[in-house]
């Protein structure tokens, strides 16, 4: 009984498989350039991943790697989330504030009462450095969207709808989507190559239906010309939107990705399906059960030896002699 540790490449050549090339990733899920400075207890300001308009006050509660777990402060743990630390929607303290975003204060905290550093000091807490956000660095280059400018996008969490929207905020290259008449539970962050984004006149031209503003008096008669008057705003112009070149993974590429039923785990996965903007992922040596569909920019995706660079530890297959199934299969 023999055994010998797990490597990528004895793997690979096993099952015949190749690694995807580093090439059809990010930035933000290849290779990182720095090292996670980020420290337990550290604070900042951050995107609530499920309510991803609302900036939040976090606290650093675990470090993996190049990854964090970010507790939001003065709410139950079970609502504790994983980040990479190049993360863009992490902020240091303040940047709110600067930015002219509302801040959702920690559970107990008034309105106005709110004081950084007044708030580290009384919680025995230290704010995270500046210097530690990546995401503050970034160059940008001007695209032509402006807060307050109309375009057609997809309802994310209702992914059959194109519907009415607007572009609620611009923050360096991305683009806050807000649906119009809608509460803001819909809004979500993306860039000018987002898939999910189109301008005004989008499904006119292929013959899609067009979701028109919650209460709509006439949407059967909805025209973007007037509806662009009576609320006195403009269509983001077409030349800004950017449409991604086809993605280039392929069934069969291997990769690492983040296990969505416990996020501090990264594990061994292949991908068994492709769609133009999605790949589906299968965990290596577990039920297809587990499968899901991915954005090929999908932060939780990195390539073969991203944990071992950033000392983050990685989930081996099962053998295939133990396949674990659910009861009932
Ligand atoms: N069944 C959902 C659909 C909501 C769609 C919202 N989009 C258009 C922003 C509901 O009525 O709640």
């Amino acid at each position: 009984n023999k055994k010998r540790a797990w490597s990528w490449p004895a793997y690979l050549e096993e099952e015949r498989a190749i690694a995807a090339p580093v090439k059809l990733f990010k930035e933000h899920q290849s290779f990182p350039q720095s090292r996670n400075s980020f420290k337990v207890g550290m604070k900042l300001e951050g995107l609530d991943p499920s309510h991803p308009s609302l900036f939040c006050v976090l606290t650093v509660a675990e470090i993996q790697g190049y990854r964090v777990r970010l507790h939001f402060d003065g709410y139950p743990e079970c609502y504790d989330f994983w980040a990479n630390a190049d993360s863009w929607d992490m902020k240091p303290a303040s940047w709110c504030e600067k930015n002219g975003h509302k801040l959702l204060l920690p559970k107990g905290c008034k309105e106005g009462e709110f004081n950084w550093n007044m708030y580290v000091k009384n919680c025995r807490g230290q704010l995270a450095p500046k210097h530690l956000f990546k995401s503050l660095n970034t160059s940008v280059t001007p695209s032509g969207f402006r807060a307050g400018m109309k375009l057609e996008a997809t309802d994310r969490k209702n992914p059959l709808l194109i519907c009415v929207a607007t572009i609620a905020a611009v923050v360096d290259n991305r683009l806050l989507i807000h649906f119009d008449n809608w509460d803001d539970t819909y809004d979500y962050w993306c860039d000018a190559s987002s898939p999910y984004i189109h301008p005004v006149g989008y499904c006119e031209e292929v013959k899609l239906t067009l979701t028109t503003p919650a209460d709509y008096k006439e949407p059967k008669s909805f025209l973007w010309e007037k509806y662009l008057e009576e609320t006195g705003t403009q269509a983001a112009p077409a030349r800004a939107f950017k449409p991604r070149p086809p993605h280039g993974f392929n069934i069969g590429m291997k990769v690492e990705a983040v296990d969505r039923r416990n996020p501090m785990l990264i594990r061994v996965a292949t991908i068994v399906d492709t769609e133009d903007h999605r790949l589906k992922i299968h965990f290596d040596g577990w039920s297809s059960e587990y499968d899901y569909w991915v954005e090929t920019d999908c932060p939780d995706l990195h390539p073969v030896g991203w944990c071992q660079k950033t000392g983050h530890p990685l989930q081996y297959p099962n053998r295939t002699s133990d396949i674990l199934t659910a009861p009932g299969q």
